[in-house]
């Protein structure tokens, strides 16, 4: 196994992870009922893709950050539930022809492998509608004004100033050979960052948590986000070393602006373990109640997938 830091993530951790990953499952089961027979491919196809596992880290994170804030669980469901299938969805287009042309997520055939590319799609557009049908109609126990702050916060994070506008500019940039580090963070920020950053402050806002809390939390999440995608950078390199048992990485051969290629492989291993540092820093004030954020902060970079 490879371990992109020396970090240990405790046995306290995965068993917490696990537990909630099991509670986010069957949320996830039961979010999208058939509503008519004439729609069994469509709600096949979202379940197809929405059940195929993953580490429902997204989830995880928002009922983690409302619980730490003396929120339910229950109140953090539904947009827990949300977030996963929006990034669900957008796994679906990335893996299209028109994305990156991939045969397979998750260990299972894509979406559009499946079910071809038109209803893939239509899946994916499906899903992301949904996620925001589910948070305004199954959120209970806050106030009308903290759901419309959250769908606000969510839309944002998914649309033109978040996830789409980091892909875009990741598009735009693929081949360019002048592509420098802070552009690469923003692209991350964006494409990656935005929606963790999302789960953490929607969550912090279902919680109850006040405004310098919610902030305090998104520049926790800010930096985790980075170190997320820092770490996915590393295990391309690393994994494909392994994997190939060549001295060449995946990273290599590909023209893809990426940490290691811009910064080195060390060198990224230390800005992804200051930024974790970072992140644990600011969530200190919170002392022991803050311990599974902080744990989760170590198991970004401490993960081998
Ligand atoms: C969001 C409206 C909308 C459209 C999609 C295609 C696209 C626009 C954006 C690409 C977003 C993308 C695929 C970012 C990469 C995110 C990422 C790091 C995925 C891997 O996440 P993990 O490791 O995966 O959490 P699992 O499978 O564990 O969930």
């Amino acid at each position: 196994l490879c371990m992109v830091a020396e970090v240990s993530v405790s046995d306290k951790l995965l068993q917490y992870m696990k537990l909630k990953k099991d509670y986010v499952e069957e949320q996830l089961k039961r979010s999208i009922p058939l509503l008519d027979s004439r729609l069994g491919l469509i709600h096949e196809a979202m379940r197809y893709s929405l059940l195929a596992g993953g580490k429902r880290i997204r989830p995880i994170l928002c009922i983690t950050s409302c619980e730490l804030f003396g929120g339910d669980a229950l109140a953090a469901t539904p947009t827990a539930v949300a977030l996963e299938m929006i990034h669900t969805m957008s796994l679906i287009h990335d893996d299209l022809p028109a994305m990156d042309n991939d045969d397979y997520r998750r260990g299972k055939l894509t979406n559009h492998k499946v079910f071809g590319e038109d209803i893939a799609i239509l899946a994916g557009d499906a899903l992301l509608a949904r996620a925001f049908e589910y948070i305004a109609n199954e959120t209970q126990g806050v106030s009308a004004e903290v759901v419309l702050k959250v769908i606000s916060f969510v839309g944002a994070s998914v649309g033109y100033s978040g996830i789409v506008g980091g892909q875009v500019v990741d598009i735009l940039s693929e081949g360019k050979k002048d592509v420098n580090i802070d552009d690469l963070i923003w692209i991350h920020k964006h494409k990656t960052g935005a929606l963790l950053k999302c789960c953490v402050v929607t969550g912090a806002l279902l919680g109850g948590a006040n405004e310098e809390d919610v902030c305090r939390i998104g520049e926790y999440a800010e930096r985790i986000g980075l170190a997320f995608q820092v770490t996915d950078d590393i295990l391309d390199v690393t994994s494909s070393f392994e994997e190939l048992g060549k001295s060449i990485g995946k990273d290599e051969r590909s023209d893809k602006a990426t940490f290691p290629r811009l910064m080195g492989l060390e060198e990224s291993r230390r800005f992804a373990e200051r930024l974790v540092q970072e992140s644990k820093t600011l969530i200190e004030p919170y002392g022991k109640r803050a311990y599974y954020l902080e744990a989760l902060a170590d198991y970004i970079v401490a993960r081998s997938h």
